[in-house]
């Protein structure tokens, strides 16, 4: 029988911090045995906000060497950059017919954007809930894991292939989420009611997976919290509630028992340990990290390979679109 497909990617927007790690990237590999799994570095995403060539470049090199570095196997899973199979784009095209302006204007990550991205508020950055649904739609796609922030972008996948496949025929698999409950959206150190995100221009905002040791210790140190002094696990505590799920999700520990462990001790005591904690479960993707990126033609080994695989099976669904909507065959 064949294997429900897992897709999801990772904007090379930056350094990528423990929220992309947490929420998405930590879960890529533990799928790739039981799944047929897609794993794209979504260059095309990233340039909805401005970038400097030479550094995209080298991002997607990075953001590739972390999945490898965090555990992904490229010959179990598929493992490659958007901009290499052209059918994202071409179906981007055709699946923008289908969306309409009414949907796009409700999303909320849009609107958070284009407050930060004033000066260069492009179609791109609104239509790409559009591209990232031609991402997961193009290779039939069950499973997305995910962080919260893109349960409203899934919603509206699933909502452009039910109109599609109404409008035709079944064309596209409807697909679901993969979304961690409490640790899907981890916040800012420094604002914990917002998203710890890797373009915060305020570097003690975020772990970065890469930040060495002292680096770690220094942030988390600094994390805001609050002046109860009451070890409790509760929305009035955002600061705490949130190094809670950033030590549930390096530990594995129920939220119970982290609660039970630290009542009656300093934060300071919690800190410490939640930083060590940090340290130890991401310095050996570190050092993988390292090797993986002295050694580029092997990256791009990897990916050429990935984008060819991916491309057989992107060009199957978009064949069936282009077919359905009524183009003429090449
Ligand atoms: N804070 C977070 N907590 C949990 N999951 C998160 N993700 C992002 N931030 C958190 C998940 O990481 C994956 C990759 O995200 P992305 O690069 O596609 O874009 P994003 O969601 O916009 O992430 P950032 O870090 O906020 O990037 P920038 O700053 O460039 O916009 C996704 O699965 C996402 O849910």
């Amino acid at each position: 029988m064949d294997k429900k497909v897992v897709f999801s990617g990772v904007q090379p927007s930056g350094l990528l911090t423990v929220g992309n790690y947490i929420g998405a990237i930590r879960n890529f590999h533990t799928l790739q045995e039981e799944y047929d799994c897609y794993y794209c570095v979504v260059d095309m995403h990233a340039i909805t906000v401005t970038q400097v060539p030479k550094d995209l470049r080298e991002k997607t090199f990075q953001v590739l060497s972390l999945y490898l570095a965090s555990g992904l196997d490229p010959e179990k899973a598929t493992v490659f950059i958007q901009s290499h199979v052209p059918a994202h784009a071409e179906l981007n095209w055709v699946l923008n017919c289908f969306t309409y302006m009414g949907q796009l204007n409700r999303m909320t990550q849009y609107k958070d954007k284009a407050v930060k991205h004033q000066d260069n508020l492009n179609a791109g950055l609104f239509t790409y809930p559009v591209l990232m649904a031609s991402d997961i739609l193009l290779y039939q796609t069950s499973y997305v894991p995910v962080g919260e922030d893109q349960r409203q972008h899934l919603e509206l996948t699933r909502d452009i292939a039910q109109r599609f496949n109404a409008r035709y025929s079944p064309t596209f698999e409807v697909p679901e989420g993969l979304i961690a409950k409490e640790m899907g959206k981890i916040m800012s150190l420094k604002d914990p009611e917002s998203k710890m995100s890797k373009s915060d221009p305020d570097e003690n905002a975020s772990i970065f997976v890469l930040d060495d040791e002292d680096t770690i210790v220094r942030k988390i140190r600094r994390s805001v919290t609050d002046s109860e002094a009451n070890f409790c696990y509760r929305d009035e505590q955002p600061g705490l509630k949130n190094l809670i799920h950033i030590y549930q999700a390096f530990s594995d520990e129920s939220v119970e028992n982290i609660v039970k462990h630290y009542e009656g001790s300093s934060y300071n005591q919690f800190k410490e340990d939640l930083a060590q904690l940090i340290y130890q479960k991401l310095s050996p993707v570190q050092e993988r990290y390292k090797e993986l990126m002295g050694d580029k033609k092997h990256l791009e080994e990897i990916y050429r390979i990935g984008s060819e695989k991916a491309s057989y099976q992107a060009n199957k669904t978009l064949r069936k679109v282009y077919k359905k909507v009524g183009f003429l065959p090449r």
